[in-house]
């Protein structure tokens, strides 16, 4: 951790001792688990309408809690994680893109900035036990990894798991998978098939450690994104090939969570959420236009389930807009902390809406969707202005009338398309939009000089960088860390 970022956790930590701990946290501060599954659509499980896939674990898991139906996250891996850890626009923090594909590579030289405050320093700070187990793809050099940001304990894949040597597509020359505990490389993933239930372990693992103070554990599962895998136990169980079969693994994986946590007796004390990092990649988006990597619903609203016994009520929904931007502020408020205040910070508190308090409402007057630095569309309330809609033009949708953006209304409703137009303008300003927009309150993405692969290819060469052209304006200010 950078010096810089020490002072900025101390400040706030200092103002955090003024105020008195929340009814909220009482006596022991909830743990958070946040189970992220990779590229897992809207209709891909049985609570948002799957009859697909089995999925009994998060069925119950919805009864006993809340459904969030307007939840969104960013279009594809990497954006969707730095929104998660920084409550940020993926954007305002240069996160919005890979230095040469839409996501973060092997050896890429960006990565999250160390500067930047992650939901997992504000927990250490109020001293959680912290773990990511999964994968992280926020940068694999040193500085971006999560032992760095935030997170004590870090085992798993520092990228996806396409990025291996047999998938050659347009010559990528990947090298071997690498396994991560902490900082080091411990071993090369090879057999797919065993890395739902390994990370499973690790994860119970952690929690039966930290059984008796309070933790947070980030889960994002290597799984559904392809190659798809799962255990032989489940390999051919389900009625949907493959996909069926990993997300019936996830579905067990999230069951064994939950009796993990009902025989140390923490389940009370344990807020739970599920959801995915983008729209499907091989699933389905249920009633949503688009998949993954798409700016229509489908490629950014996810399924969402949030479970707290007692705290959250059972078999409840809500219909607010709310994001992977949230986590940030509302686990900050419910460990008895806060968001920082020396800077932007894009995410809502929800606790008011996850808690079902009389007139709770979202806290975006507006919500944007970009696709790597370009913004594409706005929602404020059950409005969306789409530029590129039908046919590519500009297209207004009434979401709660028409949740799977079928009918353009711009020319029966011009007012409010100019307002939704106003509002976009408002986002190039302040986040930018295209490499001739900056944005005036970006903030630096992380920068590592002469970037090193984890495991170096057999062959000696860097892994192929495609033909991708990307325009460096896109990042007006870099931090050099190293
Ligand atoms: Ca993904």
């Amino acid at each position: 951790m950078t010096p810089r970022a020490l002072t900025n956790i101390t400040l706030f930590c200092i103002s955090c001792s003024l105020f008195p701990l929340n009814a909220e946290t009482d006596s022991r501060p909830p743990n958070f688990i946040v189970i992220f599954i990779d590229d897992m659509g809207y209709g891909d499980i049985g609570p948002f309408g799957s009859t697909l896939n089995r999925t009994p674990n998060l069925d119950r898991m919805a009864k006993e809690g809340m459904r969030l139906t307007s939840f969104y996250a960013a279009p594809v891996c990497t954006p969707s994680r730095a929104a998660l850890m920084t409550g940020c626009y993926p954007k305002r923090v240069g996160l919005m893109y890979g230095s040469w594909h839409p996501v973060l590579m092997p050896g890429d030289e960006h990565g999250i900035n160390p500067d930047e405050i992650t939901i997992a320093e504000i927990l250490k700070h109020r001293e959680y036990a912290t773990a990511c187990i999964g994968k992280w793809h926020l940068g694999d050099q040193p500085a971006f990894l999560p032992t760095n940001n935030g997170f004590d304990t870090f085992y798993g894949t520092p990228y996806s798991n396409d990025m291996y040597p047999g998938n050659t597509g347009k010559s990528r020359n990947f090298p071997p998978y690498p396994l991560m505990r902490d900082e080091k490389v411990i071993g090369e993933i090879t057999d797919q098939n065993t890395i739902t239930k390994n990370l499973t372990d690790q994860a119970l693992r952690f929690i039966e450690e930290n059984q008796s103070n309070p933790f947070f554990l980030y889960m994002p599962h290597v799984m559904v994104h392809h190659p798809l895998h799962a255990g032989q136990e489940f390999q051919g169980k389900s009625s949907n090939g493959i996909l069926g079969d990993a997300i019936e693994e996830i579905d067990w994986s999230v069951g064994e969570v939950f009796k993990t946590l009902k025989r140390l007796e923490i389940d009370n004390d344990t807020l739970v959420m599920f959801t995915s990092d983008n729209g499907p990649a091989a699933g389905i988006a249920g009633p949503l236009r688009g998949k993954k990597g798409s700016t229509f619903e489908g490629g950014m609203r996810e399924p969402c389930i949030v479970r707290w016994p007692g705290r959250i009520g059972a078999g409840t929904q809500t219909d607010e807009i709310t994001s992977t931007m949230d986590l940030l502020p509302t686990l900050a408020r419910l460990a008895g902390s806060s968001a920082p205040s020396d800077r932007i910070i894009d995410g809502h508190d929800i606790w008011p809406i996850l808690s079902d308090q009389l007139g709770a409402r979202s806290g975006y007057e507006a919500l944007y969707y970009y696709s790597r630095d370009n913004l594409n569309a706005v929602r404020s309330g059950p409005w969306k202005l789409h530029l590129k809609g039908d046919n590519g033009k500009p297209a207004l949708y009434q979401l709660n009338n028409d949740i799977g953006e079928t009918t353009n209304l711009i020319e029966e409703h011009p007012a409010i398309a100019e307002r939704l137009a106003a509002l976009m303008e408002n986002a190039r300003i302040d986040l930018g939009d295209g490499s001739d927009r900056p944005g005036k309150n970006v903030r630096p993405i992380g920068f590592w000089k002469n970037p090193k692969q984890l495991i170096p290819n057999a062959n000696g060469k860097p892994v192929g960088r495609g033909d991708l052209k990307i325009d460096p304006q896109m990042w007006p200010t870099r931090h050099v860390v190293n």
